[in-house]
């Protein structure tokens, strides 16, 4: 038996077999991994040659990216052009002008992690300007060490372990819901998948979950259909009720927080002359003020689990949603306690909340970068159209950076970003982009040189993530598609013609790198006392599993049991209600405590307009398998499909299965139709990742395959964070009777030389 391995699950396999077998013991494989080797498989989707832009070629940087007109090329031109590029841009303009920020998933397995070898080539080449924090959770990084006194990754290793909840829990508040649908995947891969079983056995064991979202999701407990980007203004009513009530946990706020008397000042309206009362919020949540008082004082009843999907604060002023939340729990006082209290991220991923044994495995090593400018991940556009302006960011003023080369691998920004024609003008500024791909993506399609890449399932590779008790040995299944190569021989080869490739390799080629890494994994496990077989016995096994690996977590438990001396490292060593740091910023966009301010769009909305919601798609990765057999067969037509309530169905005149126009002041894009009771009749939820294909259709661009980042707004959540707001978008409607344009979302013509 072969092991390989992904960001949505494990898999095994025999040689020869035609498809993986998800992996003994995962009580629930992804619906991902169903399309995973059909995408490999897929020529059409894959770069199999190098390639560069013929107008680039002819000496032109930096003109229209998108013209589709590649030549093909020898690895070694591709390599040559590659480095030389490097070689003149960091001559001409510093290294600083070279964007390695490269954000995005990759692939899992520790060896062959497309950013660290580019960001090692990049480093030894003289440093290049790099990107913080992420799509997934910006504001959240920015803001917890401010108010928890501890960075987003280790609240995400101390979270309260799930299996806690069930079993102590009695009420869950679940912002944003709890789904398995996310839960599908786990960055660096997962040897199961817990999160459907985990809803089960919370609805064996009585839990009661209220969701609150403007979507129901999987059915799971009662449904509180808020406005999208509403939900600061809900949790300060309910706040509200629990202090008119007077049953806020005065000693819990008192031992445990700071800054409770100005923002009670503030809930109580003392502080602006606006009580935040359930009628307050009735308005502008959309949801009757009885139901809000009512659960306020169910609150105050049961044990409570305030828990809050990641997808909130990808909003306007994100950080006040995940703040309020964090105050809520704080009046409830059942911080520090099993089961109860304060959570983000159960069900975002598999492992957010998984009680095992934390093994801190090595990666490929890192070199120190010399260029220390960076930008918040989600400015990028800003930074290509503005060099050198300022920006606020977590109480700095800064200035972009002056990119003349971008280099992405394992990443695709014309996935991720938000006002995607905003981008691609923006990214006719650098003079020259680099993309490494096995997919011709959209960013590959908008790139001067394609070097093609290999996938995991083309090369050995080792799977061991920290929060995982299995490592397996990750097996090639099949050769190369086309010439694709690894990063790692790409990079090596940069650096053998920049003059560093001994640096780059110290000396090892792959099976050396992986040994490596193998020797380095047995000292980290001796550590944790645990013996680990030889490589060569692991490789023939394939898989080990760490024994005993069982050890649940309770967040802040011992920060609560003795706040004085184990305080927090935030400014008060406690959790903050007022932050003084973030005051004395002086932000209009994120004030000292938790405070209601509407979206830069949303509210009330106006016939024909609707919130969008644009969340991960069940049936792939982002863009990763968008051109697998899962993901092709849930299109309509071939277009992605949004779903929308029977209502909003009937007011478009339209049916399931019919196509829609979507639009807005930034773009639009056609999509089919899927009608459902479980949609706030206002809304209108269209996926992440169908591979942007805008085309000029009766004069107007549209994308034609349903990308809501056609659709979204490019704008940072806050001076704090500048973290996205993709879910704060209102569209238009239309149904869509013109033509329906062919895909073009495979290879583009490439001239043969
Ligand atoms: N509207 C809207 N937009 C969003 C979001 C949203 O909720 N709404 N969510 C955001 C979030 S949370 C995220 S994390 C981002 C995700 O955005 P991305 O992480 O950029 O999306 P992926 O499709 O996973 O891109 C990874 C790319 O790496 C390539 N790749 C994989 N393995 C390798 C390899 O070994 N070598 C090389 N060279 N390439 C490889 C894949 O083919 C793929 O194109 O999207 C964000 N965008
Ligand atoms: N299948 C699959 N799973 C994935 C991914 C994938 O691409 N595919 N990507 C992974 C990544 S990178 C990430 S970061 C996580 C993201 O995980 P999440 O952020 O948890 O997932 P999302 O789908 O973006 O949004 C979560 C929920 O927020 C709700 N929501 C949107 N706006 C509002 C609002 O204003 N108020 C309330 N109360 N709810 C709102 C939506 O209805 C949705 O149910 O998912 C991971 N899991
Ligand atoms: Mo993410």
């Amino acid at each position: 038996m072969k092991f390989t391995a992904a960001h949505w699950g494990s898999y095994q396999f025999k040689d020869g077999d035609p498809d993986l077998t998800p992996l003994a013991g995962d009580p629930a494989p992804s619906r991902v991994g169903r399309g995973w080797v059909s995408a490999a498989r897929n020529r059409d989707a894959r770069v199999l040659n190098p390639v560069a832009r013929k107008g680039w070629l002819a000496g032109d940087k930096g003109a229209a990216r998108c013209d589709d007109s590649f030549v093909e090329i020898s690895w070694d031109r591709a390599l040559d052009l590659a480095a030389a590029e490097l070689d003149r841009v960091r001559q001409s303009f510093g290294n600083a002008a070279i964007f390695g920020g490269s954000y995005g998933w990759s692939s899992a397995g520790r060896f062959h992690h497309a950013q660290s070898q580019m960001r090692r080539m990049l480093a030894l080449s003289g440093g290049y300007t790099s990107s913080r924090e992420t799509y997934s959770h910006a504001a959240a990084e920015v803001l917890f060490p401010h108010i928890l006194g501890t960075s987003n990754r280790a609240f995400q290793d101390d979270m309260t372990s799930m299996p806690l909840v069930t079993e102590h829990c009695e009420l869950m508040l679940a912002f944003g819901g709890i789904s398995a649908r996310t839960g599908q995947i786990t960055s660096a891969g997962t040897s199961v998948h817990e999160v459907g079983p985990w809803i089960n056995a919370l609805k064996d064991a009585g839990v009661r979950v209220v969701t609150i979202a403007p979507e129901r999701g999987e059915a799971l407990g009662d449904w509180v259909a808020i406005r999208p980007g509403t939900d600061t203004a809900f949790i300060l009513a309910l706040i509200h009720e629990i202090v008119r009530l007077g049953r806020e946990d005065q000693n819990f706020l008192a031992r445990c927080t700071s800054g409770w008397s100005q923002f009670k000042r503030y809930v109580l309206g003392d502080s602006d002359g606006i009580p935040k009362t359930p009628d307050w919020a009735a308005k502008i949540c959309d949801l009757p003020a009885s139901r809000i008082a009512k659960l306020a004082e169910t609150l105050t009843e049961k044990r409570v689990m305030v828990s809050m999907a990641w997808g909130m604060q990808r909003a306007d002023h994100g950080e006040q949603t995940i703040w309020a939340g964090m105050a809520l729990a704080c009046v409830l006082g059942q911080i520090g306690q099993p089961g109860t209290g304060y959570a983000f991220g159960y069900g975002s991923t598999t492992p957010v909340g998984r009680g095992v044994r934390l093994i801190p495995w090595p990666s490929f090593p890192k070199v120190p970068n010399a260029i220390k400018d960076f930008i918040p991940v989600a400015r990028i556009t800003d930074a290509l159209l503005h060099p050198s302006e300022p920006y606020a960011y977590n109480g700095q003023t800064r200035h972009y950076p002056d990119l003349r080369l971008v280099w992405w691998t394992g990443g695709n920004p014309f996935h991720h970003h938000q006002d995607l024609f905003r981008l691609q003008k923006a990214w006719c500024r650098p003079e020259t982009v680099i993309v490494n791909e096995h997919n011709w993506t959209a960013t590959a399609r908008r790139a001067d040189l394609v070097l093609p890449a290999t996938m995991s399932l083309e090369r050995d590779d080792i799977m061991m993530n920290r929060r995982d008790p299995t490592l397996l040995f990750m097996s090639k299944m099949f050769d190369p598609v086309g010439q694709a190569r690894d990063d790692f021989a790409i990079f090596t080869e940069i650096s053998d013609r920049l003059g560093f490739r001994d640096a780059f390799t110290e000396g090892r080629d792959t099976e050396g790198w992986l040994r490596h890494l193998w020797a380095q994994s047995e000292n980290v496990a001796k550590d944790h006392g645990i013996a680990l077989p030889s490589f060569d016995d692991f490789r023939a096994v394939g898989r080990f599993d760490v024994q005993d690996s069982v050890d649940t977590r309770v967040a802040f438990q011992d920060f609560v049991a003795a706040p004085d001396s184990n305080p927090l490292s935030s400014e008060s060593g406690k959790l903050t209600l007022f932050n003084e740091t973030i005051a004395a910023m002086d932000l209009h966009n994120c004030p000292g405590h938790p405070t209601w301010l509407p979206p830069v769009e949303g509210g009330v909305l106006k016939p024909g307009e609707f919130h969008l919601i644009s969340g991960q798609p069940d049936t792939r990765l982002h863009g990763q398998n968008d051109m697998g057999a899962e993901s092709l067969a849930s299109k309509i037509q071939g277009r992605e499909v949004c779903t929308l309530h029977p209502d909003a169905a009937d007011a478009l005149n339209v049916h399931d299965g019919d196509l829609i126009k979507l639009s807005s002041p930034r773009g639009a894009c056609l999509c089919a139709v899927r009608v459902s009771e479980l949609m706030r009749a206002d809304c209108i939820s269209l996926p992440t990742g169908a591979w942007f294909d805008p085309q000029d259709v009766n004069g107007e661009m549209i994308d034609v395959h349903g990308n809501p980042n056609a659709l979204t707004r490019d704008k940072g959540c806050s001076d704090l964070s500048q973290g996205n707001i993709a879910h704060s978008c209102v569209v238009r409607a239309e149904k869509w009777t013109g033509p329906m344009p062919p895909l073009r979302v495979t290879r583009p013509p490439v001239i043969k030389t």
